[in-house]
């Protein structure tokens, strides 16, 4: 190899390459052709791109091995050249490298939305990306780089691939908007925790804005890294001029904005989109002798959720981790889970989660299920529901597994203990996934009667999770309770272990607090009191009911009393406005009267929470509620919500897939009371949702009630081409055709579709609807008719075909 990477990025900038599809464009290569089929066709253009990169000093080079994977060559029918591609365009990166740079494989996204935001499998994208490692690495990858990703999870998936299949340097960096998040709404803290967790040697960010609108990523980012950070930013944010895209920052900028990437923490530096040779030129010029930012020594315990981290330390709010979803004592649960019905713990979550636990504890252990499948599930569920780091808790090291897995972010594992046995099956899923451990104080001799001994095994435990390259600060230890009524001189045992703990180990702590009242009366006074005496020698994380006011209370009145409130901010806003005592939380999964359905169907979708809209939806169909006012009145207004929240920031696109999809179904049981009441035999209409866009509920809608009124629909469905249009209602005879779109972007597109019917089929009306349209901008790109809602849609083709209104 030319040299080692990691030891290089420890003493100086490392310079990256630039774009490869600018410098293919540029040839005229990848119109209308797939570029990873170049590598085949054209690897003498490939291999010349590499050396223009490396004589322009970059140190490593990207190989043309971005969309290479199954489901993009797909695309273009190259599905079953996966490992051809990749090898060969490994060979032309090797023999431009030679001993000068490193051939970096570049791995990229899908381009599907994963599980729980969509329905592409985490197994199926760990199946893809190992398919497409496996060709990289035959054609001699010197390290990996997964780039581009704007889901965690896909990055995730990529990673254990890559760790699973090699120990060579692995590289992942993520694209982030604007506001510093990714498109999911992963901040970059988060990401960054994840990545390096899941043992990317390098992370960071690539593509997604130019050098001078990403020093917040890198800032955040070098906040909590543990390993070097990599930016390979666009050469600024793209213009449109003359139909053709510019990029605005040239290499001398390019470079000086560079280096205010480096203050901010990054250790390397290359380009992406836009950029050329000359970009790193000026790179390799101006980084030339500088040293690279420090990164070793932060020990932070932190786990993450999807989005967002969550940071375990003396000088913030004790972290609550939620005990509620655990079957044991629990004969609802118990039947639910044993029944495969998730309801009762996503009830649990929400509930949970809105009394102000910052974790939950998941648990799902009944005899006689298969545990690992139903964690993976109940892990999959609540991350939809609610956005806070999980607890995966399991005696089965299977279900530990697939609650891992399932969990996108950092999570919590409960637990590993002193015996080998469990250090063995637990450990090494814990390094796997990248997640924290709650380290028990019991051995193969039980729960040691005395402090010191229950020190021991804590020490132990941290020896043996760092021996697998688990850092100590992942570890969280846990005393353990025992019963006061049977034990009572144990009490204080547990609270000295945990002062041992937090004063020669340093590690955090946590504590399952209620076993102390086992078999005694008023049990909460004694759990809220053993709480506020284990707080005071250091447990940073009660495993408690959140549900219980004392224990929460107690929570809040210790981290003013200690400092983690500080001056008092939280408890103040909480206690001070002598507010009534809040009403307890609604139980979603009962609406009692019809009165709440509406609401609590409303609450749903924005809620993004499937199951309780499909629930309510079919009690409003056996309420002979009227669809139409529920449509008009809760589902519209509910979307309007889900958009108004997307667009301040408070929601990403994963809170908008789970609203559409509970709309969907919701739509889906309402329909039932539409359908039927009319003989469909009053003139055909053609519905699309125009090209490049994919919003098709309102279209939906419409559909369901021009059938209603007796119309026969033919649905083209959403993202249809305007020839596609013309061509089937040319070929059915339809005069009348309703468009959709609900972006600014694809007006335009609608603007062209009228454009072609009325050039193709004169007569035909065209009417036209969706949010960004009005009645003006309907007639300037040349409508019959607008319609700004489904109902006025109907009245509008009645009117066009002479039907009376019903
Ligand atoms: Co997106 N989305 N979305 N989205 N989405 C909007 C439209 C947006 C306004 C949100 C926002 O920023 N506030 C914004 C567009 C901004 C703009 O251009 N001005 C937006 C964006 C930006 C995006 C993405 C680009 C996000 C991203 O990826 N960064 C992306 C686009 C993908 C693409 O299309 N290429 C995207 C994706 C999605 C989801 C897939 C997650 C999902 C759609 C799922 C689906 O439809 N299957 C989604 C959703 C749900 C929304 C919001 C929240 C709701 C849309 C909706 O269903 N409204 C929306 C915000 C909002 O509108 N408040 C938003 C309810 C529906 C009943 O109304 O469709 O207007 P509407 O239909 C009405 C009438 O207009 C009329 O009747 C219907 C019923 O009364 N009507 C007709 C409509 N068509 C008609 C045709 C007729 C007659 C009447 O012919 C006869």
């Amino acid at each position: 190899m030319a040299f080692n990477l990691l030891n290089e990025i420890q003493k100086r900038i490392v310079v990256f390459d630039g774009a490869m599809g600018t410098l293919l464009l540029e040839k005229g290569l990848v119109r209308e052709v797939c570029p990873e089929s170049l590598n085949i066709t054209h690897g003498d253009v490939i291999q010349e791109i590499h050396t223009r990169y490396i004589e322009a000093g970059a140190r490593v080079v990207q190989s043309n091995t971005f969309g290479a994977n199954r489901i993009k060559l797909k695309e273009w029918g190259l599905e079953s050249r996966v490992e051809e591609i990749n090898t060969l365009a490994l060979t032309y990166a090797r023999k431009a490298c030679g001993n000068n740079a490193v051939a970096a494989a570049s791995i990229g996204p899908t381009g599907k939305i994963l599980e729980p935001a969509g329905s592409f499998t985490f197994e199926e994208a760990l199946d893809v990306f190992r398919e497409q490692i496996r060709g990289v690495l035959k054609g001699g990858a010197q390290a990996i780089i997964i780039e581009t990703m704007s889901q965690l999870n896909e990055a995730r998936a990529a990673l254990i691939a890559a760790r699973e299949l090699t120990n060579l340097p692995v590289i992942c960096t993520m694209t982030f908007e604007k506001n510093s998040r990714t498109l999911m709404g992963t901040e970059a803290a988060a990401a960054a925790l994840v990545l390096q967790s899941l043992g990317a040697d390098i992370i960071g960010v690539n593509c997604s804005l130019g050098p001078g609108e990403l020093i917040n990523v890198v800032h955040e980012m070098y906040q909590v890294a543990s390993v070097p950070i990599l930016v390979q930013p666009n050469a600024g944010i793209p213009v449109m001029e003359g139909g053709q895209t510019l990029y605005p920052v040239g290499p001398e900028e390019f470079a000086r904005l560079c280096i205010n990437l480096i203050e901010a923490g990054a250790g390397a530096v290359g380009g992406c989109c836009g950029t050329t040779p000359e970009h790193i030129r000026a790179l390799t010029e101006a980084t030339r002798g500088l040293k690279p930012p420090k990164i070793a020594g932060k020990r932070i315990t932190a786990l993450t959720s999807s989005t967002t981290p969550l940071f375990i330390t003396e000088t913030l709010p004790v972290r609550v981790i939620g005990e509620r979803i655990n079957p044991t004592g629990r004969k609802d649960l118990s039947e639910e889970i044993k029944r495969g019905i998730p309801d009762g713990i996503l009830r649990e979550a929400v509930e949970q989660r809105q009394a102000g636990a910052d974790i939950l504890d998941v648990n799902v252990g009944v005899p006689g299920i298969d545990e690992r499948a139903f964690m993976e599930r109940a892990v999959r569920e609540i991350q939809k529901l609610v956005d806070v780091p999980l607890c995966i808790d399991s005696s089965n090291p299977e279900a530990i597994e697939g609650g891992l897995k399932a969990f996108c972010g950092k999570a919590l594992v409960n637990s590993v203990n002193g015996k080998e046995e469990s250090l063995d099956a637990v450990l090494p899923l814990v390094k796997k996934y990248g997640a924290c451990c709650i380290g028990l104080t019991i051995d193969e001799r039980g729960i040691p009667e005395n402090a010191e001994e229950r020190f021991q095994i804590a020490k132990k435990i941290i020896e043996r999770a760092g021996m697998m390259g688990i850092p100590r600060e992942d570890i969280i230890i846990d005393c353990l309770t025992l019963t006061a009524g049977t034990h009572q001189s144990q009490v204080e045992e547990t609270l000295k272990a945990i002062r041992m703990v937090k004063a020669y180990l340093g590690n955090p702590t946590a504590l399952g607090v209620s076993n102390i009242s086992f078999g005694l009366p008023k049990r909460d006074l004694l759990n809220a009191t053993f709480l506020a005496l284990a707080l005071g020698a250091g447990l940073d994380l009660p495993i408690i009911n959140p549900l219980s006011k004392e224990m929460m209370n107690t929570v809040k009145a210790f981290d003013v009393l200690s400092s983690r409130d500080r001056a008092s901010e939280r408890y103040i806003k909480l206690f001070s406005q002598n507010l009534p005592e809040k009403k307890q939380i609604e139980s979603h999964t009962h609406p009692d009267s019809e009165a709440d359905l509406g609401k609590t169907l409303y609450q749903s979708i924005v809620e993004g929470n499937r199951n309780i809209a499909v629930k309510v939806s079919e009690k409003l169909v056996l309420s002979k509620a009227d669809p139409f006012k529920i449509i008009q009145g809760v589902i519209g207004p509910a979307l309007n919500e889900v958009g108004n929240l997307y667009e301040e920031g408070s929601y990403f696109l994963p809170q908008l897939l789970l609203s559409a999809e509970a709309v969907q179904a919701a739509m889906a049981k309402l329909k039932l009371r539409l359908e039927g009441h009319e003989g469909n035999n009053r003139g055909k209409v053609l519905l699309a949702t125009v090209k490049g866009d994919i919003h098709d509920i309102g279209k939906n809608i419409v559909r369901v009630l021009m059938e209603n009124y007796g119309f026969n629909v033919v649905d083209l469905g959403k993202d249809v081409p305007p020839e596609s249009i013309v061509e089937r209602a040319g070929k059915e005879h339809i005069k009348v055709i309703g468009l959709s779109a609900l972006m600014t972007t694809t007006v335009l597109n609608m603007e062209k579709t009228i454009e072609l019917i009325k050039q193709k089929l004169p007569g035909t009306s065209v009417i036209v609807g969706g949010a960004v349209l009005t009645e003006g901008y309907a007639r300037k790109i040349g409508a019959d008719y607008y319609a700004p809602d489904a109902m006025a849609g109907v009245r509008i083709v009645q009117k066009i075909m002479g039907v009376k209104n019903d």
